[in-house]
Formats: C-alpha cells, sequence, structure tokens
C-alpha cells in the first residue's frame, strides 16, 4: 500500500472530526454533505472486499427512497448480494477512523481479513440523480484508484442494475451480460415469450402507467422501452424534469401514506405503479369505479408471485420447497392456505434474501415492495432441462414459463423494472385485472407511522422486530394498547436509513389502526427520547 499516496489523497476528503456513522440495512445514508470522506473510504473498502474475494465488487452511490438532499453508498458482494456482515463491520471502522487513524485501520483490516495485497482488484461504479451523486461517486473514484484497483463507472444506473452487472461479471457471463444492453436484452426477451403465451395476446395493448419517483428509474425505463413489445404500452410519470426526486412521489410516499403520488393522473380501474427513487421497490395501485384508493403492496407482489409459481411447479409435478416473507397477517393466512410455507425475519432485504436461499425456490417481498425470487441451481437445472427435453407438451408448455420467468426476475435484489415485467406477464397469462388481484385478500387494516428521537438505538428488539426489549417499559406498554382494540398488533424497530423509530399497527377498522398507531407513536415518544413536538393524530 502506498501509504504517502493515501495520506495525499485522505486529504482530499478529510473526515469532519467526531462524525461518526454506521453502515445500516442499505449500507451508508446521511445529508450528502457529509458523506464525502465516506466515499472515499468505500473506494478503499471496495478495493480490499475485491482483493480478499479475488472478485469485482460493486459501489452503488444512492439513498433510495430518503429525500434528495441525503445520499448514500452500498458495496455490492460477488454475487450481487449486499456486502457480507462482517465487512459491514469494517466500513463502520474505517467510515469513522480519525484522520491519523487511517492507515492503522487500514492495516488492520487487511490483517484481519487476511486481504492479500498483491492481488488485482476490480471495482464496478453506479450512482442515481441525486445532484450530489457525480461528485460523490468521484471521491469513490479516488479511494479505489489510490490502492492501484480497476475500475468501470456505469454512471447512471438503478441500484438493481449495478447489482446485476456485478453478477454478471463474476459469473463470467452465465448470469448475462455485464452491460446495460445485456440487461434489457435478457430482460426483454424473457418477457416477450412470456407476453406471446398469454390467451390476451394479439388483442390490443396493454397500459401501465408508472410513477418514478423523480428518480434513475424514468431514464432506465425510457432506455429500455424500445426493447419491449408494442403490445405494452408502459407510460412514465414524475421522471424527474420538473420536480424533486421522491419528493411526494414514489413507492414509500405511496406505501405510508396509503394514497397516490403527485404528478400521476388516475381514472378508474387504470394500471398504476409506482417505483422508489433508485428502482429496487414497486407498489402498484388503482383507483374503483367509485373513486376509492386500492393499494397492492409487497405483501400482495409476493401473493401473487407465489401462488403463480406454486401452480406452475405443480404442473410439472415438482414439488419444490416453496417459501414466502410475510408481515401482514392476511397474507400469511392466504400463503399458507395456498400450501406456501411462511417465515418472518428482520426488516431489510438482506436477511430476507439470506432466508430465502435456504429454499428451492424462495420468494421474499417486504411490505414496501422490495423483493425477489430466488431459485437454487438444483431447481434451475431441473426447469431448463424439463423445458428442452420433457415429452408431455402441458408440463413442458408449464416448464418454459417458468425458465422464462427465471431469466425476466433479477435474483440478484429486489428491482422495480424486472419486478414490475414478472407481475405484467402474470397478470396478462392469468387474465387478472388488478382488481382481482386485490381480491386475493383483504389486508387488515394497517398504518405506517414514524417518530423523530434523538437516538433511534434506544430501541432494540427481537424475534424478527415483533417485540422491543429496550427501553424499559416501552413493549408493556404496547401490550396494553394492543388490547384495546380488536385483531390488532403493532410494532415499533428503529430505522436502519433514517433517524427515527418506525411503527407499524394493524386492527379490525382503519379508525382503530390509525389510533393504535397514534397511541404506539405517542409511546415511544415519551419513553424513547422524542424530539420536536409529540406526534400529532
Ligand atoms: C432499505 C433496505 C430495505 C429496507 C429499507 C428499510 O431500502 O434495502 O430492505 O426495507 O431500507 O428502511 P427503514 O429501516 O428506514 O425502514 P431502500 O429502498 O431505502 O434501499
Amino acid at each position: 500500500m502506498d501509504f504517502e499516496a493515501l495520506k495525499k489523497y485522505s486529504a482530499l476528503h478529510p473526515k469532519p472530526a467526531g462524525l461518526t456513522l454506521q453502515y445500516g440495512t442499505a449500507g451508508f445514508r446521511s445529508k450528502a454533505e457529509q458523506l464525502d470522506h465516506v466515499m472515499f473510504r468505500m473506494g478503499l473498502l471496495a478495493a480490499l472486499r475485491s482483493r480478499a474475494t479475488g472478485s469485482t465488487i460493486g459501489v452503488m452511490v444512492t439513498a433510495s427512497h430518503n429525500p434528495e438532499e441525503d445520499n448514500g453508498v452500498k458495496l455490492v458482494d460477488p454475487l450481487g448480494e449486499m456486502l457480507h456482515p462482517s465487512w459491514e463491520e469494517y466500513a463502520t471502522q474505517l467510515a469513522n477512523a480519525e484522520e491519523q487513524e487511517l492507515q492503522k485501520t487500514l492495516t488492520e483490516i487487511c490483517q484481519k481479513a487476511a486481504v492479500n495485497q498483491q492481488k488485482d482488484a476490480s471495482v464496478f461504479l453506479g450512482r442515481d440523480t441525486r445532484p450530489s451523486s457525480k461528485k460523490l461517486s468521484q471521491a469513490v473514484v479516488d479511494g479505489v484508484s489510490v490502492l492501484g484497483s480497476q475500475y468501470h463507472d456505469y454512471g447512471l444506473v438503478t441500484t438493481p442494475q449495478l447489482h446485476y452487472m456485478v453478477c454478471c461479471q463474476n459469473t463470467r457471463g452465465q448470469y448475462g451480460k455485464p452491460t446495460l444492453e445485456g440487461y434489457y436484452q435478457k430482460l426483454s426477451k424473457a418477457f416477450m415469450e412470456l407476453i406471446n403465451k398469454s390467451p390476451g395476446s394479439g388483442e390490443g395493448q396493454r397500459h401501465l402507467k408508472i410513477d418514478c419517483a423523480n428518480g434513475i428509474g424514468a431514464l432506465k425505463l425510457s432506455e429500455m422501452q424500445p426493447y419491449l413489445p408494442k403490445e405494452v404500452l408502459i407510460h412514465i410519470y414524475n421522471d424527474g424534469t420538473k420536480e424533486k426526486l421522491n419528493h411526494l412521489c414514489g413507492a414509500d410516499f405511496v406505501k405510508v401514506h396509503q394514497k397516490p403520488p403527485k404528478g400521476l393522473d388516475m381514472k378508474p380501474n387504470e394500471r398504476c405503479c409506482s417505483f422508489d427513487g433508485d428502482a429496487d421497490r414497486i407498489v402498484y395501485y388503482y383507483t374503483d369505479t367509485a373513486g376509492h384508493f386500492h393499494l397492492i403492496d409487497g405483501d400482495k407482489i409476493a401473493t401473487l408471485i407465489s401462488i403463480f409459481l406454486k401452480e406452475l411447479l405443480a404442473k410439472v409435478t415438482l414439488t419444490y420447497e416453496l417459501n414466502a416473507h410475510a408481515l401482514n397477517g392476511e397474507k400469511c393466512k392466504i400463503l399458507e392456505k395456498n400450501c406456501v410455507p411462511v417465515h418472518c425475519v428482520k426488516t431489510g432485504v438482506k436477511h430476507l434474501h439470506h432466508k430465502a436461499q435456504e429454499f428451492d425456490v424462495g420468494v421474499y417481498f417486504e411490505a414496501n415492495g422490495h423483493g425477489t425470487v430466488l431459485f437454487s441451481k438444483a431447481a434451475e437445472n431441473t426447469i431448463r432441462q424439463l423445458a428442452k427435453e420433457e415429452k408431455d407438451d402441458a408440463k413442458k408448455e408449464a416448464a418454459k414459463v417458468l425458465e422464462n420467468l427465471i431469466d425476466l426476475i433479477n435474483q440478484t435484489v429486489g428491482d422495480a423494472i424486472s419486478d414490475m415485467l414478472v407481475i405484467e406477464a402474470i397478470l396478462a397469462l392469468k387474465g387478472l385485472t388488478l382488481h382481482q388481484w386485490d381480491a386475493f385478500y383483504t389486508d387488515f387494516p394497517n398504518r405506517l407511522l414514524k417518530v423523530q428521537v434523538a437516538d433511534r438505538q434506544v430501541i432494540e428488539t427481537t424475534d424478527a422486530e415483533r417485540r422491543a426489549v429496550t427501553p424499559p417499559g416501552l413493549q408493556e406498554k404496547i401490550d396494553a394498547l394492543v388490547k384495546k382494540y380488536k385483531f390488532s398488533r403493532a410494532f415499533v424497530r428503529p430505522s436502519g436509513t433514517e433517524d427515527v423509530v418506525r411503527i407499524y399497527a394493524e386492527a379490525d377498522t382503519q379508525e382503530n389502526a390509525d389510533a393504535l398507531a397514534h397511541e404506539v407513536s405517542l409511546a415511544v415518544y415519551h419513553l424513547a427520547g422524542g424530539r420536536g413536538a409529540p406526534p400529532q393524530p
């Protein structure tokens, strides 16, 4: 390691003295102006991680659903997964080392992780459309370069596209070509084959209105449009030319507020969906003829995909273990009724992904619309073989649909573009309207709220974040509040991406869910050091 060069470059990206940040659920997130040193150091870390794994590592500059003024960075591991937890710790140590400790911290990480410094290193970079992202990604380049690593800067890409590139590169093209064109071609080919099999194929156009949260999704969808079949007409809204990123729009806004985004005019029964700021989440919605808004969130997406996969697997007489991950009580019931076992894990795609890897087919979606489907290598090989060699026509056809789905799904991480195409294909193949899909089950009325606190870490949880262990008395208070309402549940947890505590409440009516969420938020405010004025109903 050239420590002189390191010192010189690090001085160009000084750490504000005393500032400490933590590598959380989705990497580092903070106000953009606090992140220059973090970016430089994550460039350093990516180079080390690459040497330690002998693979290309990804660095994505984004703060996803956070406000435009924020930014963030996350590292992508060799097969497109989130960074390994042991390296999350190194990331936090490196980001928080004071200037004079940087060299020592790097040396310690190299020792602990047995990094061979003679090895070549390679890093892929991507960034979202935030005004601060370009400059911050240059800081990553400085970090990568000073350690003598090669890099390829993809510039503006969605987060899942960067995950995809990393996986393609490290599987030497087996997963696909590590180019945007390769991504568009692979997905659109699989989608086209599925759409052509649908009963309504050739009977006119399917329209879909997409709110792109004024983010990167708009750019990438426009690039992809020429590759998509003419039967599917996508209409892009909130493309970032007029309004701020994530402001009153996007998947997070629609899910939390349970109302349409600004900037998208909806007519009754029109199919609409929202991406989030870096296009790794998606939620669907529509208004009925009486003008009521209906949200179809990640839980219902998981249900649609799981039930469809279950039917196909039964047709090819494969008894693979199919699993889904859930929160809303009604979703668990409907999946279990359809013989799809359900598991609950902590919030954060990395936890869900890890769990889903335990099964032949694992479907995971967070209620916020972040999710994907994983197929084990064995399951994938059997399906591909059946699609090629099966003698029974019906079975062969079902295997081909499964094969197309495997190619259409971005298995590295939740991907709004890929998920949207999967959903559109399933709806077309099943001839389902949004209203029919929505009617699979009725969600328990629920409400999500957030409370500002001085230190969100005062809340510690257990049982997949369903019970609060600290601060003392909080869980008892929640238990007492829950008893006041019928069919109710309530959970609190510290956010992994913002300085807030999140509250989720379910009850028999929307009024009761709202009231319970409010009462729990007051309990959090009083017992966990709330900041500012107490939450208002
Ligand atoms: C990130 C993670 C998601 C997680 C979300 C939770 O999403 O990737 O798995 O659900 O954070 O954030 P919080 O803990 O603040 O609710 P994203 O889309 O912001 O990268």
